[in-house]
């Protein structure tokens, strides 16, 4: 499990501070979450952030890695552990709470970083001695010096004029703590990769506006093709599968246009996030393509106007969905899409509209979720009066909430069961993926029927 790697092998920058001779040891670890429903079942990716944070502090700390979610198991006794590290999301924020308190217990530094404990601070400083906002790299150096010399702070977060560190400057992430797992095999084949950060669209849901502000990052391309490459050379072959892990990679088109040329002769496959305003544009899709996409992600949301103007998505516009769909798919790119039920501009009809959008322009993979406030968005603010619990392992998406303003609670969670029975049902499969060669996409679709027609009313809620 303990994978130590000298700094000097990832090309890391000068460091500013010189840790002793006698390393302290980091255990870290991506908790799995609670949630009985699909979200952490399968073949999960490897956690590109905690291997993020393994690659920066392994330059001043010796790191054992673990991830509960492929079988790795957390030790009941971690004496000889200095640190405790926890990534955590909300619907596993529970689970890493329970670890936390125990390393407390046991005289353990514990220190929290990820999604949940940037957007709630204070609730994750209970169980932590230190929390940090948003990325370990914009403050790293801050934080070595003070777990040497034993003056943690209670929270890390860049100084507002320093602002996030470049994406360049961060060191190319090391796959062996992750790949170090005797489970590893677990771990889906795609690669996570990481192109830019930050997303300014300013949905109300998401998170991402909330930790980073409008910014928006990116990672010269030079630098982009040398990693995809290291990962071909490692895997011994050109045909490689990534998934960026941006949260929107086109954000500047000029940056996606220069990375996407770069990428047209390497072999790769890969999927991305995308704002479909970027879709409609026939060259963009076809070099998109030509660069190896085999799937966009995209974030419907929606199929009614109003919705869109509710969750402030200012980048869909429901007139040019079609042409959108149409445009991605005569480059035999396929489209994993996002829709959300349960705002309060929801109405029953909602889910017949959005089935009949899905099923004439044949989404091939089409994710449904409940609107779920996220802690810390304004979103959350605004209807917290109205949510039913705050049980964060519920937090997956796919748990009622709130009763939504124009649908009853039994009416919507039984709707919600019947669209996505009816997308998935054999029929629908066969509508949907008429014409399509059997492949992953296909088996997505297998996997999709068996856990849609296993849903009932009692699992959401
Ligand atoms: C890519 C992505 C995914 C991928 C994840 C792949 C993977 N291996 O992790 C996939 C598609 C599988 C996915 C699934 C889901 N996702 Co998602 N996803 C993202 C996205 C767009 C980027 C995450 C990412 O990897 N960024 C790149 C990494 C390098 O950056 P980072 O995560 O910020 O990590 C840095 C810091 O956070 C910090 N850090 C992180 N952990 C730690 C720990 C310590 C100790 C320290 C010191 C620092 C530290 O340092 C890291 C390195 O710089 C985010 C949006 C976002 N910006 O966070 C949503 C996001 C995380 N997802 C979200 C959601 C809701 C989901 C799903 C529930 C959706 C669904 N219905 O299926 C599932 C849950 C899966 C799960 N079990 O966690 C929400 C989570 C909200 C919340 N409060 O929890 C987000 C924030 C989007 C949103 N709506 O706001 N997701
Ligand atoms: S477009 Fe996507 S990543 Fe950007 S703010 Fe909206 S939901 Fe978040």
């Amino acid at each position: 499990m303990s994978s130590v790697i000298a700094p000097e092998t990832i090309g890391l920058p000068r460091k500013p501070f010189v840790a002793p001779t006698k390393r302290k040891k980091w255990l870290l670890i991506q908790p799995k979450s609670n949630t009985p429903l699909m979200v952490d079942s399968g073949k999960v990716s490897m956690p590109l952030n905690l291997m993020m944070v393994a690659t920066m502090a392994n330059t001043h700390f010796d790191i054992d890695f673990l991830d509960e979610r492929i079988g790795d198991t957390v030790p009941q006794d971690l004496s000889e552990y200095d640190i405790v590290a926890i990534t955590s999301r909300t619907l596993n924020a529970s689970r890493t709470y329970a670890i936390a308190d125990r390393a407390l217990a046991q005289g353990k530094k514990v220190i929290l970083g990820g999604v949940h404990p940037t957007m709630l601070p204070e609730e994750a400083s209970q169980h932590a001695t230190t929390v940090i906002f948003g990325e370990i790299e914009s403050i790293y150096d801050e934080l070595t010096q003070d777990i040497y010399e034993n003056t943690l702070k209670p929270v890390y977060r860049p100084e507002p004029n320093a602002g996030w560190k470049p994406l360049n400057e961060m060191p190319r992430t090391d796959f062996r703590f992750a790949r170090s797992s005797k489970h590893a095999r677990n771990y889906s084949e795609r690669l996570p990769l990481l192109a830019t950060k930050g997303c300014p669209v300013g949905c109300n849901f998401c998170c991402t506006p909330r930790i980073y502000g409008k910014t928006f990052r990116i990672r010269e391309s030079d630098q982009m093709i040398d990693e995809i490459k290291a990962h071909q050379n490692f895997a011994g072959k050109r045909d490689v599968r990534f998934s960026f892990m941006d949260d929107n990679i086109c954000f500047k088109p000029a940056y996606a246009n220069e990375l996407f040329n770069a990428m047209v002769d390497l072999g790769v496959h890969w999927n991305a996030n995308i704002s479909m305003n970027f879709l409609e544009k026939r060259e963009f899709v076809e070099l998109a393509a030509a660069a190896g996409c085999e799937m966009f992600n995209v974030g419907f949301e929606s199929v009614d106007p109003e919705t869109i103007k509710y969750v402030h998505k200012g980048s869909n516009r429901v007139s040019h969905y079609e042409d959108v769909v149409a445009n991605v798919h005569k480059q035999g790119i396929a489209i994993q899409g996002y829709f959300i039920f349960g705002f309060d501009t929801d109405t029953n009809r909602s889910f017949q509209h959005t089935f009949d959008f899905i099923m004439k322009n044949r989404i091939e993979f089409p994710v449904f979720t409940i609107a779920t406030p996220f802690p810390g968005t304004p979103w959350f603010e605004e209807v917290k009066p109205r949510l039913t619990h705050f049980d964060w392992d519920k937090y997956d998406t796919f748990h009622y909430m709130y009763e939504p303003a124009k649908m009853e609670r039994e009416q919507f969670l039984k709707n919600f069961i019947k669209v996505q029975r009816a997308v998935y049902s054999w029929p629908g499969i066969m509508k949907r993926m008429a014409g399509r060669k059997f492949d992953w996409v296909w088996l997505v679709n297998l996997a999709m029927h068996n856990f849609t027609q296993r849903l009932t009313v009692d699992m959401l809620m």
